[in-house]
């Protein structure tokens, strides 16, 4: 990628979108292009394809998709399903048709089986049962997967995907229900102390683990494999180190000041029991996160206070 590269960025409202941006801009790239949903709906195939011919751009990061946490996912399935299937496959095609030098597609660490072995290696892909809250979305993004490699193999498209961890940071949605976990303790813990409410509700058993990676570290990793890699096989991108949902709690409570009881919920799904990335390759291929989650935490909290709240 050049500095005047001419590089679309779908999705660039959202989390990963909005970070990638940001992060292109703090680069001096000159040449980024965006449409807002009203500007070009990536559900629409003749209005993607006719973005691609119209504004010809050279690199793709495709960040756009239907996402939320685990209730979302299954309250949702045919949105989850229908809406990635359509955008991926809409954007992947007319790029490659438009003749677009490299696209960056971006998975999820949920396209690997619910009881995979620990930490989760790229091969272990398509080795077992999906978790079933959100085996419409994960399914949705292994065809993503797939038609990257298709295109690869048959057209020699240069269409590279990343497998990221739990993300979060600045531009998430803080939603009570359909945001995910970190996100939705933090406007919880938040309501409450500003409320004095004597104790927080945390869903599930607060057993799982999870990892959680800052999406300004996402996006770096973004830039660095858009330059760096170009091969068939998924990346995963994650931090290697995981928490339980219960240490969370007790880490955002913390960061927020809120000093009420934490109480647990059995009642809603804890989803898979453990999903830890194994960041060998992505190590090998010369990059590191650089934000903790305790900063990564404390960083979104005050992005969270600044937007009012
Ligand atoms: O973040 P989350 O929805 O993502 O939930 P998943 C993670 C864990 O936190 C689960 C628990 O065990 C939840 O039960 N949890 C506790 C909560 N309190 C809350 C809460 O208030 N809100 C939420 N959302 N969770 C999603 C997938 O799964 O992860 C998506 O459904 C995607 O498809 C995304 O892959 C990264 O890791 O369980």
């Amino acid at each position: 990628m050049q500095k005047d590269s001419r590089i679309f960025v779908a999705g660039h409202r959202g989390l990963v979108g909005s970070a990638i941006v940001r992060a292109l801009g703090a680069e001096g790239h000159t040449g980024v292009l965006t449409r807002t949903r009203a500007q070009c709906d990536l559900t629409d195939q003749a209005a993607v394809a006719a973005l691609f011919e119209a504004e010809r751009p050279q690199y793709v990061f495709l960040a756009a998709a239907r996402v939320g946490g685990i209730h979302a996912n299954d309250v949702y399935p045919a949105e989850f399903i229908r809406d990635n299937l359509v955008i991926q496959t809409n954007v992947i095609h007319a790029a490659w048709k438009a003749g677009v030098e490299k696209l960056l597609f971006l998975g999820s660490s949920c396209i690997y089986p619910k009881f995979a072995p620990q930490p989760l290696r790229e091969e272990y892909l398509l080795s077992g049962a999906l978790e079933p809250t959100n085996q419409w979305y994960a399914v949705a993004k292994i065809a993503g997967i797939k038609m990257c490699q298709a295109y690869r193999r048959q057209y020699g498209f240069s269409a590279i995907s990343l497998m990221p961890t739990n993300l979060y940071g600045p531009g998430d949605n803080f939603d009570a229900e359909s945001s995910h976990v970190l996100p939705a303790l933090m406007g919880r813990f938040h309501a409450a102390k500003a409320a004095g409410q004597p104790e927080v509700t945390v869903w599930g058993s607060g057993t799982p683990r999870r990892e959680f990676l800052h999406v300004d570290d996402l996006a770096s990793a973004c830039l660095h494999l858009m330059r760096e890699y170009d091969a068939e096989e998924i990346v995963n991108v994650g931090t290697g180190q995981d928490v339980s949902i219960a240490e969370l709690a007790e880490m955002v409570a913390r960061e927020v000041g809120y000093q009420g009881r934490i109480v647990f919920d059995p009642s809603r799904p804890d989803g898979t029991p453990r999903k830890l990335l194994d960041v060998s390759r992505l190590t090998a291929l010369g990059w590191r996160p650089r934000i903790g989650l305790r900063e990564g935490i404390a960083a979104t909290y005050r992005w969270f206070r600044e937007q009012g709240a």
